[in-house]
């Protein structure tokens, strides 16, 4: 994996501060890139950061900067140097040029390609990626690209395949519109597939990476997913139903997480998976209420949202592991939201029954309540296809359904129609 063959692949971190990205900010910029390159398999050692009031367009740096890159690059026998802000073709040919032979530059966003090339498991995912590579390639075409067939190897350079490295611009083009073909096709038929279950209430997990989506799906789906405390843990999305206690049942949804940063021919390939995830019922935006970054991560994850096409406000927040919290001030987050710890279990049943009444709450759902001397209406009732819950009290009974108005018009049940699913016991006495 590395240049030597034993031992991790050395690297030094770049970061910028400049005009509105004060010093503070970087470091923790830094801190992360630090996560991510050792997610990826790489050594951090070393981290420079250049203080200037705006940036070179040949290099971002300065040249006299380059230089000191260079001669961190000797002394420490680092081979790979990342850059936290997104770099162009040209800037990556430059720096690689004026840095001693054989260094590779890579940015952010080539760390995250790599980590997503080395985790994807699916036929799904593995497309997405391959997708993303050779989109983020072409348009970086560099020195190294043309030596990568040599040098093949390290971060940055896995996923895709040894021959397509040789492949030309042209080849890379055809290869990438396959690519869209073959996802199209994966897509149509998940589509298909998710037809069928539209009975069903979806609820979809977002969230910064390492919030915690996973420990969430697992403790309340008790599917074994993936955990670790690792960036990008997660790549694949997992669907798994739920009950929701009073007989209502979702299916819930694990995503790949956000971070900042995200270039966007990056984010392109994985949009129809996460665009379906914001498709859900209801969205829960799961955020590490311990992390001192909360805030950014809430904002990050906000932007990603609107970009989907959903109002962050309606996204239901879940502030996770609030067992780190404990003698601290929570984030004071002004909107909907519920506290919870994935890993000690305190606050879930608080977020099924919460889940649960934003649900049955949705505009989409229809209410019911039916005395239970209406015999023949209540037959008719337990027949409306898409059926979301049903209780039964001392006099009547109520039941929830998806039917749509159409169909509920149909059915001559209209007259019966209540406001909203009324509030369960266990809701009283909070
Ligand atoms: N203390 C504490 N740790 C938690 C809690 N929930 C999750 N963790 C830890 O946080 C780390 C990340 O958890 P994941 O569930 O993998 O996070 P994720 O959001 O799925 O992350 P990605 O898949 O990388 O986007 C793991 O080490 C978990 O054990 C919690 O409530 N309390
Ligand atoms: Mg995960």
């Amino acid at each position: 994996m590395t240049a030597e063959g034993t031992g991790r692949e050395k690297a030094i971190l770049v970061g910028l501060a400049y005009g509105a990205l004060p010093r503070s900010e970087v470091d923790d910029h830094l801190d992360e890139l630090g996560r991510l390159v050792d997610t990826a398999g790489g050594e951090v050692v070393e981290r420079l950061v250049q203080e200037r009031a705006g940036i070179d367009p040949a290099t971002l740096v300065g040249s006299g900067f380059v230089t000191r890159i260079g001669s961190t690059c000797e002394a420490t026998g680092a081979r790979t140097v990342v850059f936290d802000e997104d770099l162009t073709g040209s800037q990556v040919r430059n720096l690689e040029k004026a840095l001693p032979k054989d260094v590779k530059v890579l940015d952010r966003a080539g760390v995250i390609l790599d980590i997503f090339a080395q985790r994807a498991r699916t036929r799904e995912a593995q497309t997405q990626v391959e997708l993303a590579q050779l989109t983020y390639l072409l348009s970086r075409l560099t020195r190294r690209w043309r030596h990568l067939s040599r040098q093949a190897g390290g971060i940055g350079t896995r996923g895709v395949g040894e021959t397509q490295l040789e492949l030309d611009r042209r080849l890379i083009t055809r290869r990438i519109t396959q690519l869209k073909k073959k996802l199209a096709e994966i897509e149509s038929t998940r589509r298909l597939r998710r037809q069928r279950r539209t009975a069903v209430p979806t609820v979809a997990l977002v969230g910064y990476t390492n919030a915690g989506k996973s420990s969430l799906f697992r403790r309340l789906t008790r599917a074994r997913v993936r955990v670790e405390d690792r960036l990008f843990a997660t790549l694949d999305p997992r669907a798994r139903r739920v009950a929701l206690g009073e007989g209502v049942a979702a299916i819930l949804t694990d995503t790949v997480g956000f971070i900042r940063k995200l270039p966007h021919d990056l984010v392109a390939p994985f949009r129809s998976t996460l665009e379906e995830a914001a498709d859900a019922d209801l969205v829960l935006h799961v955020v590490d209420a311990a992390d001192p970054a909360w805030e950014e991560h809430l904002r990050v994850g906000d932007e990603v949202l609107e970009g989907l096409g959903v109002a962050p406000e309606q996204a239901l927040v879940v502030l996770n592991k609030i067992d780190l919290t404990v003698g601290r001030r929570l984030p004071p987050v002004r909107r909907r939201r519920v506290m919870v710890s994935a890993l000690t279990g305190v606050g879930l049943p608080g977020l099924l029954e919460r889940i649960r009444a934003e649900l049955l709450g949705a505009p989409s759902v229809a209410v019911l309540s039916i005395p239970l001397d209406e015999g023949d209406a209540v037959a008719r009732a337990f027949h409306l296809p898409h059926r979301v819950a049903r209780r039964f009290g001392e006099t009547s009974v109520t039941i929830a359904v998806r039917t749509g108005e159409e169909g509920l018009a149909e059915s001559g049940l209209d007259r019966f129609r209540v406001p909203r699913w009324p509030a369960s016991a266990a809701a009283l006495e909070e």
